[in-house]
């Protein structure tokens, strides 16, 4: 593991470019790029974000056609003129001319926000669809409504419509009954969708139960009727949580398509300080092989996982994000190249 550069604030979803540019938002509003190994001063774009607590400038992904369209797509929680917090999802241009984001076009607009749980992953599928995870905004019971779009995974078209295969006809609701889902990727070959999503921090809810689900379109992920190994008709258990006592705090996900590692679900933990690599049974997408935390408590909270295109795995840091204990270099994007 090597740290490939530092100086971050926060930051959130990374993404790569085929031009070889990184891209990495920082939750207080800005989206930064990485060229050459250096982190550039200048912002890409600034989004105007409400940045409290677990909210502000969130998920990010660059369009699976980006050398011809130049799209870049991101999430974040704002604040209405009457003080409301909401998420929306946008798309600006990376302009060729001055490099920098350009035309914020707003696809979806005025989903409940929070200080806390507005999930915010963004990330395209293997459908060419567009995947925004959705917290349930501190309010339990939305995620078991269906005309509520907090505490579900969303799927859209990269215009901002919503698409005519989608399980509920006119809306954007792929699955529900998640409580606050920062972490998705598709199993390579089988096209099989993985999620991670923070459990209940205690009280009346209970405790810990982190999650990882395997999730199929128009499920129910039991959130709050359901945690852990509790079971109900109709309702999705976990193929895996983190047990009553223990935290995760999942956020990003990513399967590994290359090198030792190969086929492995990987995901990153705040409180967990740890990359956690999980081996799925190749026939039944319920069944966890083997599952093993790596550099445990050795780079502070981790926030987002992806593999580049070099193959190697990239990891944020996310020390500085409030509830962390920063070292000088923080926050950091580092790489682990796998042999
Ligand atoms: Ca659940």
């Amino acid at each position: 593991m090597e740290a490939l550069v530092g100086g971050l604030e926060a930051p959130w979803a990374v993404d790569f470019a085929p031009d070889g540019r990184i891209f990495i938002t920082e939750r207080p509003g800005r989206v930064r790029i990485v060229r050459e190994g250096r982190l550039e001063t200048a912002p890409w774009a600034s989004l105007p974000v409400a940045h409290v607590s677990e909210a502000g400038l969130l998920g990010l992904a660059l369009s699976p056609s980006f050398a011809q369209d130049r799209f870049v797509y991101v999430a974040y929680t704002y604040r209405t003129p009457t003080g409301q917090l909401q998420n929306r999802l946008v798309r600006l241009r990376d302009d060729p001319t001055t490099g920098k984001g350009v035309e914020e076009e707003v696809l979806l607009d005025g989903v409940l926000g929070s200080n806390n749980h507005d999930g915010g992953r963004v990330k395209f599928g293997p459908d060419g669809k567009l995947y925004w995870t959705m917290g349930e905004a501190e309010r339990p019971p939305l995620s078991q409504d269906l005309t509520s779009l907090n505490g579900k995974i969303l799927r859209l078209n990269p215009d901002g419509s919503v698409p005519d295969d989608n399980p509920f006809p006119g809306s954007y609701v792929f699955s529900y009954g998640h409580r606050n889902p920062q972490g998705i990727a598709w199993q390579p070959g089988t096209r099989r969708l993985y999620e991670t999503e923070h459990g209940p921090s205690g009280g009346s809810l209970g405790c810990c139960q982190d999650e990882v689900n395997f999730v199929e379109p128009r499920r129910n992920y039991g959130w709050p009727t359901i945690k852990g190994d509790q079971t109900q008709e109709g309702m999705v258990t976990p193929i895996l949580h983190s047990g009553l006592t223990n935290t995760w705090a999942p956020s990003g996900a990513a399967f590994v398509t290359q090198g030792p590692w190969a086929g492995s679900f990987l995901f990153v933990g705040l409180r967990g300080q740890a990359l956690f690599r999980l081996t799925l049974d190749p026939d039944n997408p319920r069944k966890v092989v083997a599952f093993e935390p790596l550099f445990e408590r050795r780079f502070g909270r981790l926030r987002d996982v992806v593999e580049g295109p070099d193959g190697a795995i990239y990891i944020l840091t996310s020390n500085r994000d409030g509830r962390g204990s920063p070292i000088a270099d923080d926050d950091r994007l580092l790489r682990v190249s796998v042999k």
